[in-house]
């Protein structure tokens, strides 16, 4: 699937520092990657385009692009990939209820997300992977499963055994009564007759009327949600990679159940070596979802004329790990900062600008503290100095490192 434009990235001057990030597994910082000469590999759980991209999309998008351009800053290669649920429940019914294709539903979707990122300066990834291209895929993997003896069939549908995996678990580290709630939740179905364990997940639905299917060792059917990503990832990255990437919706069952799969059909461990995740952003007190209906939408706060730089200024303003919710007055802050910012910038002297981009480098690879990144852009936009470097310097920086372009 063809990815989006990609923006211009400044090489900016100075050294770069390692990145640290909380892992959710280890419930530690985490440094990815380890070093050495490889590249930083990255895989981040894309949409399921059925509706249009939210603030807790982006949020999510954008956390993640700065820990690619943070790699590219410190001379990484790296190899991102991104799928998109271009085929499941949710997609189907949203279809079904208003009457149109569901690929017409989709592909219409998509074209939007790729206009609302490149708006974004969004860095695309380098394989966007949709999963109706990847039904080969996904049968060799649940195929590996099946020698592994992972898998087993209730009438035609087949499931993924959790307990083949002694790590099952380790990822999100809930406790079961916790997984099963979350999994009853999120897409799973704990109660359903014939299966070992309730944890257990889908890997192939069996065909049935009016749903698409495809043919396959295991007959006509659609793949299950994990096993998805887990073969694209494993296709595109292997195992072990950095970071696998997503919201803190996806801790339960999505990435439990990813890396459990690969792990089985590799005989592997760890899936990814960091588990990093963006946290929810609402609206009205709850969480900002399709399903719920209350969303603040990129593409209608850009048609309402809203700077893209102003969303994206907005959404930095908040720690990746702290769920928030969305008020007017985030992106009135956001343009009043970025109003500052520009006007500093047309001064053409300034303070220290090295020493600006090193606070702002050491505030992003410590974790992304994007509060304390903003701050030191703020400090440096209020003070006064001689330095004739510091303007054109912090301007790529602020481009490079935060995605704005000033
Ligand atoms: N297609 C699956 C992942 S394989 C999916 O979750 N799609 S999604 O469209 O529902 O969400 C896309 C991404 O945005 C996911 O990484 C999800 O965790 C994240 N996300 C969804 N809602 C929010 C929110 N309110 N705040 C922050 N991130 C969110
Ligand atoms: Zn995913």
């Amino acid at each position: 699937m063809q990815a989006w434009t990609k923006p211009e990235i400044p090489v900016v001057p100075g050294p770069s520092r390692r990145l640290r990030l909380y892992d959710t597994a280890s419930a530690g910082p985490v440094e990815v990657p380890p070093g050495g000469d490889g590249p930083a590999r990255m895989y981040v759980c894309g949409i399921t385009p059925y509706d249009a991209t939210h603030m807790g999309h982006a949020a999510t998008y954008v956390t993640f692009d700065l820990i690619n351009r943070l790699w590219l800053d410190a001379g990484y290669d790296v190899a991102y990939t991104q799928n998109i649920t271009d085929v499941d429940d949710p997609l189907l019914e949203r279809a079904t209820a208003t009457g149109v294709d569901w690929t017409d539903l989709a592909q219409a979707e998509i074209q939007l997300f790729r206009d609302d990122m490149t708006a974004l300066r969004v860095v695309p990834p380098q394989n966007y992977v949709g999963v109706v291209e990847s039904i080969e895929l996904v049968t060799r993997s649940i195929e590996d499963l099946q020698r592994a003896g992972a898998v087993y069939s209730v009438d035609g549908d087949l499931y993924f055994a959790v307990k083949a995996d002694p790590a099952f678990g380790g990822v999100s580290g809930y406790d079961v009564e916790t997984m099963r709630a979350l999994f009853a939740e999120r897409g799973g179905d704990p109660d359903r007759e014939g299966k070992r364990d309730p944890l257990d997940s889908l890997l192939w639905r069996a065909e049935r009327p009016g749903e698409p299917a495809w043919d396959s060792p295991f007959g006509r059917g659609r793949p299950g949600w994990h096993v998805e990503c887990s073969a694209i990832a494993l296709e595109h990255l292997g195992m072990g990679f950095d970071v696998q990437g997503g919201g803190s919706d996806l801790i339960f069952p999505h990435h439990e159940m990813s890396a459990s799969g690969a792990q089985v059909a590799t005989g592997e461990h760890p899936f990814a070596r960091a588990y990093v995740h963006q946290a929810m952003v609402g609206l009205d007190g709850e969480k900002m979802s399709k399903s719920k209906g209350n969303l603040v939408l990129v593409s209608k706060e850009r048609k309402g004329g809203s700077d893209p730089m102003a969303i994206r200024l907005a959404l930095l303003a908040h720690h990746y790990r702290t769920d928030w919710f969305w008020t007017s007055s985030d992106l009135l802050d956001a343009q009043e900062r970025l109003d500052v910012w520009r006007g500093a910038i047309t001064r053409g002297t300034g303070p220290d600008g090295a020493a600006a981009v090193d606070a702002l480098r050491a505030a992003l690879t410590n974790d992304l503290d994007t509060v304390a990144a903003l701050a030191a852009v703020d400090l440096w936009a209020e003070t006064n100095g001689d330095d004739p470097e510091s303007a054109a310097l912090v301007a790529q920086a602020v481009d490079a490192l935060l995605g704005i372009k000033l």
